[in-house]
């Protein structure tokens, strides 16, 4: 790295703005890291996914080289501050967690020295960028080339053609060095030809309302998984010959949910179309390639696609889809399978192609993302396949890299940790749990820690929203996708409840809190935006009142993404994970809270419940009802407007939808939300994620964390807790699992 270091040293300032500065600056480290590109080993794993939420490469790039500090230190002798490249990039080719695992992965897997390779679309405009007008999202377009790309080579050379029954687009590689012990890649190809080839990397999950956006949506899948799977097969015939007995030998492929899932199909016809293969010894072979992992058992999410829909663009795929799902039929009656659970495995049922079902028959593995969510699959989603097939069945709880999530995000932390045990535990592989001993008599030092890095989210936050918080507020954050299973409508909820109850000087040893919120909403999913607007009222109404705000306030931050996270995760003191007990498949955010040390409020769901069994309930706050209570409680009927009636305080929070306390600018969203809690919306009986009925576990349990807060000692010592007990959710520990159990890389 010295060469990019003097590189940098006589590198001229004079005159040039941040744009140019930044790309001359990832040019000189993309020279480093372009040279040091692995070659790609014998067996190789391929992680196939539609996201890639990498967030900025800048700093994280320069950490890996080994040079961030140096750099600064380079830049600042010439006036320049590293910090003026924050405004520049933040590549959000991905919407939540299943986009940031994947970029998690990859980047364990190059610390580890392990041949992960990622496939997916590089996308002109990624996940919208999110702007609060009145109270409302606003969509706009996230030009992130804008300031250029210097982090990705493009391969002209690799192009390849990808055709659909009316046209052809090519698939064009961009490589992205993810740099670690290894550099690997990631691979995102780019639609080009006709205008119409174009539009299949335009956008990230364009609208599918209409028949012409499912099919653009059919087409982006199968362009990425067709692309990858023609470099795979090619590099194989290159190295082997035309022999693919030994084809999973050498590759082992990753379905990043059922987005990927076609590739299958697509290998088939690969294999079978030009190579001659027959079709019972393609399928083997698909068979011991491909792996699948499972990250929502909401059934809107899992992908379906219909024949006609198929057969329209993809005759030969809709052939072969078709021939897996007789195959399979054909093999569960011969076993005895009745035709119920026939019917519930099915890949092809009222002429629609299931997504899962197809990829639970062709995968080796099939994992869950946490322990409770794999018992779910196994329980319910999948029940039937798992008693045929219980060997495929397999648990990996999700992981964060702490290389992004502590060492880049918190350097003051980090440092903590240093003077405690030493800077071995920075290696891939090695933990900080040496750290628990030592807690009692950091906690002071921790402290200041957290105030510090409050501070820095704090001074964001102002500049950013406008909106000013006092010093030593303590910090409760909900920041992750919006959705009502993840209900922050509950929180909206209990703050108002905790609102009045504070206007009744009911709550007299109160200590000043403020809610974070960070969420982008589907473009069309209303209710979710309803909630952005009903969050933003009641912030309005707390932040305005005088008699209040001392004491309480709410913000709702603009354009929620990677960077706001690596700063929102590092300044709270409560991360608020409060889905309705079995839908969150695992959550990251969590982990990412808990490695900064925060306290976890939340429900037994996803992954809260391995973070509890680690770090301990007594340094974390559990409530809510558990996966049984939900299961029971749909069971007997749920009747979520008796408690209203019961509950003068609900009553009083959830009334204020419709009762005139607030606004929704006439659009009738706070109307629909609130019928959707008491009379039910969308084919769903009435509060179908049980928002009601957490709701009064879920208010004593903030105050009694904002009781528990007062002793300074105590309430440090649980969160410093949480982060020496966080190593098992280094996405290191879960790379290594499935480079053990699965991959057999
Ligand atoms: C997508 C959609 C799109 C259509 C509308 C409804 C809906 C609901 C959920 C989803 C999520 C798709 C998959 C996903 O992002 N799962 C997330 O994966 C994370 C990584 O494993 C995991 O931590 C989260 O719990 C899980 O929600």
């Amino acid at each position: 790295m010295n060469g990019f270091l003097e590189e940098l040293e006589r590198l001229e300032v004079a005159g040039k703005d941040a744009v140019t500065l930044y790309n001359e600056i990832s040019a000189l480290a993309m020279r480093e890291a372009e040279g040091k590109i692995s070659r790609r080993p014998e067996r190789t794993a391929y992680y196939l996914s539609v996201e890639f939420l990498i967030g900025r490469s800048f700093y994280n790039n320069l950490m890996e080289l080994g040079v961030l500090g140096e750099t600064a230190r380079i830049l600042a002798n010439k006036g320049v501050d590293i910090n003026v490249f924050e405004e520049i990039e933040d590549a959000a080719l991905g919407n939540g967690g299943l986009g940031r695992l994947a970029a998690c992965f990859l980047d364990s897997a190059a610390a580890l020295g392990l041949p992960l390779y990622g496939y997916g679309i590089r996308y002109r405009y990624g996940l919208f960028k999110q702007e609060i007008k009145d109270g409302f999202q606003v969509e706009l377009p996230d030009d992130w080339q804008k300031y250029g790309d210097p982090w990705s080579i493009r391969r002209d050379g690799e192009k390849r053609e990808i055709v659909f029954a009316d046209y052809t687009a090519t698939a064009v590689p961009y490589d992205i060095p993810i740099i670690g012990k290894r550099v690997n890649t990631l691979r995102l190809f780019q639609a080009e030809g006709s205008a119409e080839a174009e539009k299949i990397s335009e956008y990230l999950y364009p609208a599918d309302d209409t028949e012409e956006g499912k099919l653009l949506r059919l087409r982006q899948e199968y362009f990425f998984s067709a692309a990858a799977m023609g470099e795979l097969v090619e590099r194989h015939v290159k190295r082997y010959g035309r022999t693919f007995e030994n084809f999973p030998k050498y590759n082992t492929v990753q379905l990043n949910d059922t987005h990927p899932v076609i590739a299958i199909a697509e290998l088939i016809r690969l294999l079978t179309k030009e190579y001659n293969v027959t079709f019972p010894k393609a399928v083997q072979i698909v068979k011991q390639t491909f792996n699948y992992t499972n990250h929502t058992i909401l059934p809107e999410a899992l992908e379906c696609w219909r024949e006609e829909l198929v057969r329209k663009i993809l005759p030969d795929i809709a052939d072969i889809f078709l021939k897996i799902a007789v195959m399979q039929e054909n093999e569960l009656k011969t076993i005895g399978y009745s035709a119920e659970e026939i019917d519930e495995m099915a890949i092809y049922r009222n002429e629609v192609f299931s997504m899962a079902n197809l990829a639970v028959y062709i995968a080796t593995a099939v994992n869950g993302v946490a322990a409770l969510h794999t018992d779910i699959l196994k329980r319910s989603l999948f029940r039937t396949a798992y008693r045929k097939f219980p060997q495929k069945f397999q648990n990996k709880t999700n992981g964060i890299t702490k290389r992004r999530w502590l060492m880049l995000a918190n350097p003051e932390l980090s440092a903590l940790i240093d003077g405690a045990i030493g800077t071995g535990w920075r290696e891939a592989r090695a933990d900080h749990g040496k750290l628990l001993p030592r807690v009692k008599e950091l906690w002071e030092a921790f402290y200041e820690v957290k105030e510090e890095k409050k501070k820095q989210l704090f001074a964001y936050i102002a500049e950013k929203e406008g909106v000013v918080i006092p010093e030593h507020f303590l910090v409760f954050a909900q920041v992750k996708r919006l959705h009502e299973y993840k209900r922050q409508l509950m929180t909206a909820f209990a703050i108002l409840e905790i609102y009045y109850l504070l206007k009744e000087n009911k709550l007299p040893d109160f200590r000043p809190s403020v809610f974070v919120f960070g969420a982008k909403s589907a473009p069309a999913y209303l209710r979710a935006k309803g909630i952005i607007k009903f969050i933003n009222e009641i912030a309005d109404l707390v932040n305005g009142d005088e008699a209040v705000n001392g004491l309480l306030r709410v913000v709702f931050v603009q354009n929620y993404n990677v960077s706001y996270a690596e700063k929102i995760v590092a300044g709270s003191d409560v991360s608020l994970q409060v889905s309705t007990a079995g839908l969150e498949a695992s959550g990251t955010g969590n982990m990412k809270f808990m490695m900064n040390g925060a306290v976890t409020c939340g429900t037994m769901d996803g992954a809260n419940v391995e973070i509890v069994e680690h770090a301990g309930e007594e340094n974390n706050y559990i409530f809510g009802a558990r996966v049984e209570d939900v299961e029971a409680l749909k069971e007997s009927g749920y009747d979520p407007n008796a408690l209203l009636e019961e509950n003068p305080l609900h009553r009083r929070a959830v009334s204020a939808l419709v009762d005139g306390t607030f606004s929704d600018g006439g659009t009738g969203y706070f109307k629909e939300l609130y019928d959707s809690l008491t009379v039910g919306a969308s084919w769903h009986k009435p509060d179908h994620y049980f928002v009601i009925y957490d709701l009064k576990d879920y208010v004593d349990t903030l105050l009694r964390i904002n009781r528990d807060s007062a002793d300074k000692a105590s309430f440090a010592i649980k969160q410093l807790t949480n982060t020496a007990l966080s190593s098992y959710f280094s996405s290191d520990r879960t790379i290594l699992e499935y480079a053990r159990d699965i991959w057999e890389i």
